[in-house]
């Protein structure tokens, strides 16, 4: 791929507007310049690749048919919308891509009026898409009569729309046509991967029964991250080798045009039984979405066509796109897995620039205990919310495949999952991100934690993230979790501790949870041993004399002895949020001025508001500062600038220490100066 390649279709698209003015042939050219450009840059940059690669066609066809962005584009987890971004006025700024004040990785509302609802994580598109609908009037209540016509018509639509697309004819487009509020058009973009969440049928069950004027776009590439699962797949791959299906098709519309109209019209009212009887492509149909497709989403001028066409009808619609994950870039076609998402690669070769870190990382660390755990253990199996790569499951899977779950993207069922598989004698560990969690948190506590079951939660991505940004950061578990009754929750300083804790939980007869940041930790040696920890006992690390102890959690402690020093501070490494080590706490308190608690988790109900809790109910009155994340949504950027940003760096932390150290020089609060947030 040469260098300083030219783009003179794309050069003349800053937004759709732009598109709209080229014919169907420059459109052509502009989708191959589009995919070129889109490699050139991720190359750059990093970022998703497959997913985006596979929408460039999809995305320039629904700009070129909608009216956007008053008609209103709603992109399922967001990843794929590099080419949207592209078209919709962003292509200058691809080059900050997921950098600190550049563009997001996912559409976001703040950056853009064309980002109609702000993503990160999957499955939301269609409820989103259902509320812009209802909240523009684009409905119909159901029952009666009414929707027994309203459904009569629109199938009559329908059969036209199909028949105009597949006997080549192209419909006029009327995308210049003023918007009033109830013509605005909602269409949600998900994947295949994204629609084995639960989520997704809530919301296809709501819209589908109260005939919203909208359409579903399936984005069906066969692949989650991973190879997609589950039954719902299987029925998709059967629907695209349904040659049944479409010639029984075929067959019904010539024998309905050939048809008295009453006759046609009786027949057409019986089609979706009879589809049902005969043909499996009827599920969409039956929560009451009129389907179309399997349509080839790399068919430009199909996808224009049949868009056009349905854009003029009205109730649910659903349309099944089948592409190809990393389309047109052959090592990312050979590899979709591979090159879900990339680091800054060599276009030509497809090859990352950097070498990967040999240092172990938590996720690592984790794969390995549990396969080593799992060879001692009969009874442990693991439960994987569609991320067996990013969770490090990999060689777990391989070696132990009968006691592996992926169960897709349902978070919720993955923790409902093991509470049953716990109630039976077995002992899971749900390996999952902490930002992902969030969706399970009713599981958590009713179906795991009141039941007080030995589920173990082995949560990745704890803290700061970086380039996915706000909606990936893992900010919030320890909040959310350490009010929980009989929940053991743990985090540790380094790799062995890591591996000790993961032991500690698991031999525990109750929920637990341990959570570790991305990437790699200190660099401490791993032991071979299943060690488990004494329950609560946290770990004097540095005794100092200046008055101030620095009570550390997780990824803390080495940021801690990073600055100690030069404080002469004393340094604890609390390693058990719950339960915290009470009488540690109360010891260091009365030998301390000022205790400052550190952690990579929201200030607000974290680790140190636990410290804050235990101290006011014991009466003891030592100041205690807290240090965390502030109360914002922290963006994108890499995780070294986002720890800098929230200071919790070393030279961040010496500026509050500082601070804090002149503060209580004279054992009092001088000033009513907020020093930490
Ligand atoms: C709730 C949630 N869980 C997990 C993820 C991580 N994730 C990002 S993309 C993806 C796969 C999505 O597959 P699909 O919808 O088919 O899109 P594709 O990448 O194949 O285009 C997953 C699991 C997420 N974003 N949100």
């Amino acid at each position: 791929m040469a260098k300083n390649k030219t783009y003179p279709h794309l050069d003349r698209v800053d937004s759709p507007a732009d598109l709209k003015k080229l014919d169907r042939q420059e459109v052509q050219s502009l989708c191959r310049e589009l995919r070129e450009f889109l490699i050139e840059s991720v190359a750059e940059t990093g970022g998703h690749l497959g997913a985006s690669l596979g929408t460039v066609e999809l995305t320039t066809a629904l700009h070129y048919v909608y009216n956007t962005p008053d008609d209103l584009l709603v992109w399922d987890v967001g990843h794929q919308t590099y080419p949207h971004k592209i078209l919709t006025g962003r292509k200058g700024r691809m080059k900050t891509m997921r950098k600190r004040d550049g563009l997001a990785g996912f559409p976001a509302r703040s950056e853009s009026p064309y980002d109609s609802f702000g993503v990160g994580h999957s499955s939301t598109s269609i409820s989103a898409a259902t509320g812009m609908a209802l909240g523009l009037g684009n409905y119909s209540q159901s029952g009666g009569a009414s929707e027994a016509s309203s459904g009569l018509a629109a199938a009559q639509q329908a059969t036209n729309a199909l028949q105009a697309t597949e006997s080549g004819n192209t419909m006029e487009l009327d995308s210049h046509t003023p918007v009033n509020s109830d013509e605005r058009h909602v269409v949600a973009i998900i994947g295949d991967g994204a629609l084995t969440a639960g989520l997704a049928y809530e919301a296809l069950n709501h819209a589908g029964g109260l005939r919203s004027n909208m359409l579903v776009i399936l984005n069906d590439n066969d692949m989650s991250i991973s190879p997609n699962v589950g039954a719902m797949n299987k029925y998709l791959a059967r629907i695209l080798t349904g040659k049944f299906y479409s010639t029984a098709r075929e067959s019904g519309k010539l024998v309905l045009s050939k048809l008295p109209s009453m006759v046609e019209e009786l027949a057409r009212r019986t089609e979706e039984h009879l589809k049902g009887m005969v043909v499996p492509c009827t599920l969409f149909e039956e929560l009451g979405f009129n389907y179309f497709g399997p349509v080839d989403g790399h068919d430009l001028d199909s996808l224009i066509d049949v868009l056009g066409n349905l854009r003029k009808l009205n109730g649910p619609l659903f349309l099944h796109v089948v592409t190809r994950k990393g389309k047109g870039y052959p090592f990312a076609e050979e590899d979709a897995l591979a090159l879900h998402a990339v680091t800054p690669f060599d276009p030509e070769t497809g090859k990352a620039l950097a070498s990967g870190s040999s240092k172990l990382t938590y996720t690592k660390v984790f794969g390995n205990w549990l396969c080593d755990m799992a060879e001692r253990n009969e009874e442990l199996v693991a439960i994987t919310p569609a991320m067996r790569e990013g969770s490090g499951l990999v060689e777990f899977e391989q070696r132990f495949p009968d006691r592996y779950f992926d169960v897709g993207i349902a978070e919720q069922h993955a923790v409902t999952l093991a509470a049953g598989l716990a109630c039976v004698g077995k002992k899971p560990i749900v390996a999952i991100y902490s930002t992902f969690l969030q969706r399970a948190y009713d599981q958590l506590v009713h179906d795991v934690a009141i039941q007080n079951l030995p589920v173990m939660f082995a949560i990745d991505r704890a803290g700061l993230v970086g380039p996915d940004g706000a909606t990936h950061a893992g900010s919030f578990d320890l909040t959310f979790m350490r009010c929980l009754p009989n929940l053991l929750l743990m985090a540790p300083a380094d790799e062995n501790e890591c591996r000790r804790m993961l032991s500690t939980g698991y031999a525990w007869d109750g929920p637990s949870a341990v959570r570790y940041p991305r990437g790699s930790g200190p660099g401490v040696a791993v032991e071979q041993e299943l060690q488990p920890l004494e329950i609560g006992k946290a770990e004097i690390i540095r005794r100092g004399n200046s008055g101030i102890a620095l009570l550390a959690f997780g990824s803390m402690v080495s940021a801690a002895q990073s600055v100690a020093e030069d404080f002469d501070a004393t340094v604890v490494n609390m390693r058990f949020i719950k339960p915290l080590d009470e009488s540690l706490i109360t010891e260091i308190a009365g030998s301390h001025q000022v205790l400052v608690t550190l952690e990579e988790n929201s200030i607000s109900g974290g680790a140190g508001s636990a410290v804050m809790e235990y101290l006011a109910a014991t009466g003891v009155h030592t100041p205690v500062q807290l240090v965390g994340l502030p109360d914002e949504f922290v963006e994108h950027g890499s995780r070294e600038e986002l720890l800098a940003y929230c200071k919790l760096d070393k030279a961040g932390l010496k500026e509050r220490l500082s601070l804090i150290a002149t503060r209580y020089e004279a054992g009092l609060p001088k000033t009513t100066q907020r020093l930490t947030s």
